[in-house]
């Protein structure tokens, strides 16, 4: 099926989806959401795929939930909408997620970007929780996930000031990965895609998810967890592969079993 707003572009080991609605910045409507979620939904099935990287354009990754869209809904209607359902789905993405980030992450763009697992960012990206600033609050995890990743007092300067804060800033913050000339953003993000992609599969499932685990729950109940996903990777054929790659002095040729 030809998207109407995001363009995705398989590539050898990961796949590109670019959103698509640059004359709103990249606002994200329900038409995109969907587009999002299905097609993660088919790339989570293909083996071939084994890294995503989302990005927007230069000037934007995407400037908030299409605020038009939501303006006039009611309560009830948001309810019913149950978009978030449709988030949910990119929380729980099994396979790596790059956010390549330039201009504009805003909102639910920034809360977007939150649910990827690394981000690369041009010089040019401005990150921001402007909620506020129309009368709401972030709704789709900006003030949780912001709050574990720059803690308590940026978060709240964040989402009470609205305030953008630069690419180096957030760097500084421990917000994202990297920060790149405009020029290289998206090669960074691929070159990091490649990297992840030439791994083995199981091994990086199950760190994916060791390493979110980490985010809610106990130090106890989080080494526990990271325990019995180490002692899982002993039943793959990639575990004995790579050991034994590593004896005999030869590259590993992973299986993803
Ligand atoms: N929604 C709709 N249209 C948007 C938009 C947005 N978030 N952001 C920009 N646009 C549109 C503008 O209306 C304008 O359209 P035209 O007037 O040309 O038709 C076009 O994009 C270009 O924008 P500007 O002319 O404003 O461009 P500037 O360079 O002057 O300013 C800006 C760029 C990013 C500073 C400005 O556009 C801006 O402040 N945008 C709004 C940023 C914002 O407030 N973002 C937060 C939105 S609230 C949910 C999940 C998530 C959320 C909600 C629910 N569920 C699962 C239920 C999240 C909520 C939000 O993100």
């Amino acid at each position: 099926m030809p998207h109407q707003f995001i363009i995705v572009t398989k590539q050898d080991g990961y796949t590109l989806i670019q959103l698509n609605r640059p004359e709103v910045l990249n606002a994200l409507n329900i038409k995109l959401m969907e587009e999002l979620v299905d097609t993660l939904e088919l790339l989570e099935k293909d083996d071939e795929v084994r890294c995503v990287i989302l990005a927007g354009n230069e000037k934007a990754f995407a400037a908030g939930a299409d605020i038009k869209e939501m303006a006039d809904a009611s309560a009830i209607d948001m309810l019913m909408r149950d978009q978030f359902a449709r988030w949910d789905k990119i929380r729980k993405f099994k396979k790596p997620i790059i956010a390549a980030v330039s201009g504009f992450a805003l909102g639910g763009g920034c809360e977007l970007m939150m649910s990827c697992d690394m981000v690369i960012a041009s010089e040019t990206a401005k990150f921001g929780q402007p909620e506020i600033n129309i009368g709401v609050m972030p709704g789709a995890g900006g003030t949780q996930r912001l709050t574990r990743a720059v803690g308590k007092v940026k978060a709240m300067e964040m989402v009470m000031t609205g305030r953008m804060i630069a690419a180096e800033e957030a760097l500084r913050w421990g917000l994202i990965n990297k920060v790149v000339p405009v020029e290289y953003y998206l090669e960074e993000a691929k070159a990091w895609a490649k990297e992840i992609a030439s791994k083995p599969p199981v091994a990086i499932r199950l760190a994916k998810e060791a390493v979110l685990k980490a985010l809610d729950t106990t130090i106890e109940g989080g080494l526990e967890f990271e325990r019995k996903n180490f002692y899982l990777l002993f039943a793959s054929e990639d575990q004995k592969e790579g050991m034994n790659a590593f004896a005999e002095k030869r590259k590993a040729e992973w299986k993803g079993k």
